[in-house]
Parts: structure tokens; sequence; C-alpha cells
């Protein structure tokens, strides 16, 4: 069983990266960023708590995210495997996680950390800010917002994994292609 946890800042790749990731290792994609975006999107209660986050560029609380992944994986118990993207993003949501999965005789098979400089990053996501229609995409202060929440809050996780011996780096600036070379050499080599 092949449970890998997709890391780092806001348009790092993730999103981008995990679409290949999920082609090529048959995993189950839980992007705690879409399923937030698909409460908002049907007008749930929950959406409406985190819409009053995301449009600030701050980060969701644990109760709500944990409880969204504990809903996807028991509702995927046959997976082969799953792809966490952008989850963990707190150490509270990282120690959530070995819980829920050692409550299914799963663990982390490894945590990727795409390594990009903030300049990069703010490049692309006001490009992408332009297509998606994502106000948080749009406003460089909710961007700078996000970078500060996961210099403090996510940054953190890193050390989580790394203490296992499970955090691998992967370079994140490059083609879609190298990168994703990349991860496939940590995750199969
Ligand atoms: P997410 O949806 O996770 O958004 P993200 O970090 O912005 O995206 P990602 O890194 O996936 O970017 P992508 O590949 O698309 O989170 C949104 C918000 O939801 C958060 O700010 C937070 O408020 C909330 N949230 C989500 N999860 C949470 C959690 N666990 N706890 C609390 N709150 C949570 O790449 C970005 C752009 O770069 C794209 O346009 C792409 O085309 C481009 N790109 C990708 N790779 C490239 C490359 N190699 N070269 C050039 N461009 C590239």
């Amino acid at each position: 069983m092949l449970n890998l946890v997709l890391f780092g800042p806001p348009g790092a790749g993730k999103g981008t990266q995990s679409d290949l990731i999920v082609e090529k290792y048959n995993l189950i994609h839980i992007s705690t960023g879409d399923l937030l975006r698909a409460e908002i999107k049907a007008q749930t209660e929950l959406g409406t708590i985190a819409a009053a986050k995301i449009e600030k560029g701050e980060l969701v609380s644990d109760d709500i995210v944990i409880g969204m992944i504990k809903n996807k994986l028991a509702a995927n118990l046959n997976a082969k495997g799953f792809i966490f993207d952008g989850f963990p993003r707190t150490t509270a949501q990282a120690e959530a996680l070995d819980v829920l999965l050692k409550e299914v005789n799963m663990s982390v098979s490894c945590m990727l950390s795409l390594e990009v400089e903030t300049p990069e990053l703010l490049k692309r996501l006001l490009e992408r800010g332009k297509v998606s229609g994502r106000a948080d995409d749009q406003d460089e202060s909710i961007i700078m917002n996000r970078m500060a929440a996961y210099n403090s809050s996510t940054l953190p996780v890193k050390e989580y994994y790394k203490a296992q011996g499970k955090q691998f780096e992967i370079q994140g600036v490059g083609s879609i292609q190298e990168i994703f070379e990349s991860i496939c050499a940590v995750v199969a080599p």
C-alpha cells in the first residue's frame, strides 16, 4: 500500500504533480483544497466557514480538515493507496493522519516536499489567478498571507516527517515532466 504526502508552499505544483502521480500509481487523490472548494461551491455550512478563511489566505481549522480526510478514507478502504495533496498543513494534522491510518493498518510511505522560492510561487499563482477565477490567487497580499501561514504553521510538518525518516526534498523548478521524474525516482527507485 502506497500512501504519499505531497507537500510544498502554495503554487509549488502539488495539484499539477498529483494528477501525474495518480495516473501512474493508481492512487486515490485527496486534495483538501479541492474538497474545500467543492464545499464552498455547494454552499454548505462547512463551505461558508472555509470560505471566510481561504478569502483571507488563512488556513482552515484542523478539525474541519481532519474530518474531511476521515470521511474520504472511510469511503475508500479498498484503495491501492492514497496521495494526500496539500494535507497535512499543520503538525496536528500530521499527527491525526498517522492515527487515522493506523486504525486501518496503514501508514504514510513517504513525504515529498516540492522546493520552490517565493518569487517564482508568486509569479505562478498570479498567472493562475488570471484563468482560474480563484480570488485567493488574484491578490498579492492574500498570496503573501498564504506564504506567511505556510512558514509559520506548515513548515514544521517537514520536521515531523524528517524525524520519521520519511521526508524527501524535490526540486520544484523545471519542466513538469522533469519534476515528475524526480518524484518517481523517490517513490519507486
Ligand atoms: P490548495 O488548493 O492546496 O492550493 P495551492 O497550495 O495553491 O496549490 P498547489 O500547490 O496545488 O498549486 P498547483 O500545482 O496548482 O489550497 C488552497 C487553500 O485551501 C489554502 O490556502 C488554505 O486556505 C486551504 N487549505 C487547503 N488545505 C488545507 C489544510 N490541510 N489545512 C488548512 N487549510 C487548507 O500549481 C500552481 C500553478 O503553478 C498552476 O497554475 C500550475 O500550472 C503552475 N505550475 C505547476 N508546476 C509548474 C512548473 N514546474 N513550472 C511552472 N509552473 C508550474
